[in-house]
């Protein structure tokens, strides 16, 4: 099966690159275009009542109360970033601001853009005595000065001229200075907590997450490149290096680690919180930085996810080290994942799961943060829906792969009810519980960084046309440069894909989930049958969709017969 470099190249091509071209050419003809343009400005009217409100009522602090219209400083779980120039007790790290800046730039308003970065510039500091959350610290607010910094440097956004002299490039080289002794570990496996001004503390937990010390390549590698100073991309992929070395014999990770002993905590993960964007980074990092050890690490590891958490459309927990299924639950956090399947080249296999999560969506009206599949229920405690992106950023990364209109409409229905339940008048409030919709006073950064991003560039994309962009975790963008990549990809077009859905509107899907299960199992005895699911195979019905068990087949990793679920989708469920 031929995957690795020259498929990977392709697929930077057609799935980066190429999809923005042809968007360009089909825009005049387009059919949905009014509806694009009607629901934009419905989810630019979203940013600008997330973003006056916090403006309003919590800048300069981290995050907007939208109920009392008050703050918080929330990154003060993470850590204060006290502001020079205000007073001592004033403390916050004007994080939102710092998480809109990209969205700014998209949504063209480079006023706001340039005032925000002119008043980070001489506002913010990082010389202050508090303890943050390194993974956090380096995807919103690292993340988000690199990404602002590349945008202000970026002629077509047209700042004044003479006002910009990389002075975020400055606070995030000062940023990531600080973060660096958390590297100083047996392992290089960076501890989750560090003090910006004192290092890291006496006593501090050695026990940190796979996402917290795998995900931090992007931003640091980033900040070397534009700086030149290699250190911080060197620790980060020291640890990445580290984690991968930890993994099991069958190339899957746990979810907790100690960074002193480089030993396991917790055995049992999925692709969920505490993992998720380890998979997200080794992939993106791949991309950016044109590096074939990325794709080396993540082809092997995405095998393993397919191979054994993956339960028809859905993805359970399972034990690294047996592969046996653990927890059956499905949680918003993955809905992540049909986007990162999208890139690299399972549309179908995205195509399947995305529905699966919208379906609960549905079902709730919002997707709930954990749901037990085992007992199709929620889980008890963990109701709640704090604003979160993923489903929205998997929809615009299905609908730029597939330009399937019933995106636009996954789209449109995640934008009225986002609307119906958390807009109030301060802003837009988390869900406490979605069974009452019990809202919750909190406005989480997140949403102007990612859920209103992506759903613009779901309805209005003009941002991307003939530019590459890969998107960190928490929605910054970053160009693709040659000039960062260690060798161009190539273009190349595999002869081995599988096509799905009707023939008159082929699509490809990669041939990696042939490889992870061949269409004849071994072990299957039932050789007279069509064999299908977990391979992605087409499945009988053109649709992918099945009315009853009799469309569902066999499943060929364990031969048994597979179910329609409530959904319209086939799979093993619950029988
Ligand atoms: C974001 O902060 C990032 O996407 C992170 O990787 C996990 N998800 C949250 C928002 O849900």
């Amino acid at each position: 099966m031929l995957l690795g470099k020259r498929w990977a190249s392709f697929l930077i091509f057609m799935l980066i690159f190429s999809t923005f071209y042809s968007q360009i050419s089909s825009s005049k003809s387009d059919p949905y275009a009014a509806k694009k343009k009607r629901m934009s400005q419905k989810v630019r009217q979203m940013f600008y009542h997330a973003y006056d409100n916090y403006m309003t009522y919590a800048f300069p602090h981290d995050e907007l109360k939208p109920l009392t219209k008050s703050f918080t400083n929330s990154l003060s779980e993470l850590g204060n970033l006290k502001l020079e120039r205000l007073p001592q007790e004033y403390n916050g790290s004007a994080l939102t601001l710092i998480e809109s800046l990209s969205s700014l730039v998209i949504l063209g308003n480079n006023t706001e853009f340039e005032k925000g970065v002119l008043w980070l510039s001489e506002n913010l500091t990082f010389d202050v005595d508090a303890r943050i959350n390194l993974f956090e610290c380096n995807i919103r607010v690292l993340g988000g000065l690199v990404s602002a910094h590349i945008l202000a440097t970026d002629s077509t956004n047209r700042l004044t001229k003479g006002t910009y002299s990389n002075q975020l490039l400055v606070l995030a080289e000062e940023l990531g200075r600080r973060f660096l002794p958390a590297f100083d570990t047996p392992t290089g496996l960076p501890y989750a907590w560090i003090n910006l001004k004192h290092g890291v503390m006496e006593n501090e937990i050695t026990e940190t997450s796979t996402s917290g010390c795998g995900s931090l390549i992007l931003e640091m590698g980033a900040l070397s490149h534009l700086t030149g100073d290699p250190r911080f991309e060197s620790a980060a992929l020291r640890a990445l290096r580290k984690l991968w070395s930890m993994r099991s014999s069958l190339n899957l990770v746990g979810t907790t680690l100690d960074v002193e002993t480089g030993e396991w905590i917790e055995f049992s993960s999925g692709i969920g919180a505490g993992v998720d964007s380890f998979y997200e980074y080794l992939v993106k990092a791949h991309i950016l930085f044109g590096r074939d050890e990325f794709w080396r690490m993540f082809q092997p590891a995405y095998t393993a996810v397919q191979k054994y958490f993956r339960h028809g459309p859905w993805y359970h927990e399972a034990d690294m080290r047996t592969g046996r299924a653990t927890y059956w639950q499905l949680t918003s956090l993955q809905a992540f994942w049909p986007g990162l399947q999208v890139l690299v080249g399972d549309i179908t296999a995205a195509n399947s799961s995305h529905r699966e999560f919208f379906y609960v969506w549905q079902k709730f009206g919002v997707i709930p943060e954990r749901y037990l599949l085992d007992h199709q229920m929620l889980h008890p405690t963990e109701k709640y829906y704090p604003l979160r992106p993923e489903l929205a950023e998997s929809t615009f990364y299905l609908y730029q792969a597939t330009k399937d209109p019933w995106y636009l409409q996954v789209g449109e229905s995640i934008v009225d009810s986002i609307n119906l339940h958390t807009r109030v008048e301060g802003g837009f409030a988390s869900i406490r519980d979605v069974t009452t919709m019990e809202l919750e006073d909190h406005q989480h950064s997140f949403f102007l960084a990612e859920t209103c991003k992506y759903l613009y560039l779901l309805f209005d994309d003009s941002f991307l046309v003939n530019r590459n962009y890969v998107f960190t975790t928490e929605g910054h963008p970053l160009p693709i440069l040659s000039s960062w990549h260690e060798r161009l990809p190539e273009a190349y077009i595999p002869s081995n894909w599988t096509s799905v859905k009707s023939e008159e509107r082929r699509k490809r899907a990669s041939a990696m989930s042939q490889r992870i299960c061949p269409a004849t199992s071994p072990n299957c005895r039932h050789d007279h049958e069509q064999l299908e699911s977990v391979c992605h195979i087409p499945d009988t019905r053109a649709d992918y969709r099945c009315l009853t068990d009799d469309d569902c087949g066999v499943d060929s990793m364990s031969c048994r017969r597979r179910s329609c679920s409530m959904a319209g989708y086939c799979g093993l469920w619950l029988s």
